[in-house]
């Protein structure tokens, strides 16, 4: 990945990441919601009634080198999570978020993205 040139806040971009192009608007995705540090959108592939993916803005492949680099921009996360739950009217009903981290996880795309799924009742445990 290629670092923006200047600050401490400089924010990491991959010209070769399909998230990070998403994020530039270079890749058509339903956003259903942005601010400063994350993007969401639906999943193009969805398994449950919602399930909208949120991003880090910033370039990184997993939820453990975010938490390392970016702290700030994994409590984002969380909070853009609950206003998605709110908007998607899942929050009482409930629903699930996941870090797929690593190859038995089964993580495809490597930058960092929670998913969050409802509108239908999980099974416990997962796959
Ligand atoms: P994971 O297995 O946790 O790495 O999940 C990656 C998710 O990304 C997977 O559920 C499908 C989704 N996805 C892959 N490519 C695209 C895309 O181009 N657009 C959107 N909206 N979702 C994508």
């Amino acid at each position: 990945p290629s670092k923006q040139p200047t600050g401490a806040a400089a924010r990491a971009t991959d010209p070769d990441c399909l998230f990070c192009k998403i994020v530039a608007g270079q890749i058509p995705a339903t956003v259903v919601h942005e601010d400063e540090a994350t993007v969401a959108f639906r999943d193009l592939d969805p398994h449950a009634p919602t399930h909208v993916l949120v991003i880090p803005r910033h370039h990184v492949a997993t939820a453990a080198g975010l938490a390392a680099e970016r702290p700030e921009d994994a409590a984002a996360l969380l909070v853009a999570v609950a206003q998605v739950a709110a908007q998607e009217g899942v929050a009482d009903t409930g629903y699930r978020t996941v870090f797929n981290t690593g190859a038995d996880a089964q993580q495809s795309v490597f930058h960092a993205h929670l998913h969050v799924l409802g509108g239908r009742a999980m099974a416990w445990p997962p796959g």
